[in-house]
């Protein structure tokens, strides 16, 4: 059973396989030979997903997914939120997001955070959405070496570390993105959208 995985981020591709186990595999669309940018310009996590699916579904027209995440920070009125990957500008570049996170959050002791995923499937014509989230905090320093994005800055409420300080099944156990994708798991298994009866 294979899936397509509109992304461009080989770390979300890595968390997920993991999630799906061996039963699903994913394709990348560099793997179909489609190595454009995905677009990304909506106002929200759920029509940024949308587009990015349709974007290779019509492409590819077969099964389709994408996922959609923000931080979002309430100090800072819920930003970067759906700006989460160009925070610092153009370059989606991880270390300049979160140095101006911790700059914006200096001498803040409110640092109350939260990542929201949401995933939007195509399947036969069909949009099916699913979303997670994962409460916590912004920390005032990086933490870990593990993961990716903001990872090193965020602590999970109940938890003493940060997503970075963790083995990614650990985090994949709790996180918005895991989340999302037990209810796409759950759904694709019920729906048998991959595999049709015969
Ligand atoms: P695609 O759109 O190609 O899927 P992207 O990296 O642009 O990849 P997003 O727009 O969803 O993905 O990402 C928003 C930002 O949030 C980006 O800077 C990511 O590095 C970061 N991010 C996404 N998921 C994260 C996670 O699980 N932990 C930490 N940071 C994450």
């Amino acid at each position: 059973m294979k899936i397509l995985f509109a992304t461009a981020n080989q770390h979300k591709v890595d968390e997920v396989q993991r999630l799906l186990g061996d039963a699903i595999e994913i394709i990348t669309p560099a793997q179909t030979g489609y190595t454009d940018d995905i677009p990304e310009t909506g106002n929200t996590l759920e029509e940024n997903a949308r587009q990015k699916a349709r974007h290779i579904y019509e492409r590819c027209a077969q099964p389709c997914f994408a996922d959609d995440t923000g931080l979002e920070i309430d100090a800072l009125g819920g930003a970067p939120g759906v700006y989460s990957a160009r925070y610092a500008g153009d370059g989606k570049d991880s270390q300049a997001n979160m140095r101006r996170v911790l700059k914006e959050l200096h001498g803040v002791s409110h640092r109350a955070a939260r990542f929201r995923c949401v995933i939007v499937l195509i399947a036969a014509s069909r949009e099916y959405v699913f979303e997670g989230r994962v409460d916590g905090e912004i920390i005032t320093e990086e933490r870990g070496t593990q993961g990716f994005g903001y990872d090193p800055i965020f602590r999970p409420e109940g938890y003493p570390c940060t997503f970075a300080e963790m083995p990614v099944e650990e985090k994949n156990r709790l996180s918005h993105r895991g989340k999302a994708v037990e209810q796409l798991v759950a759904f694709l298994q019920k729906a048998e959208i991959l595999n049709p009866a015969p």
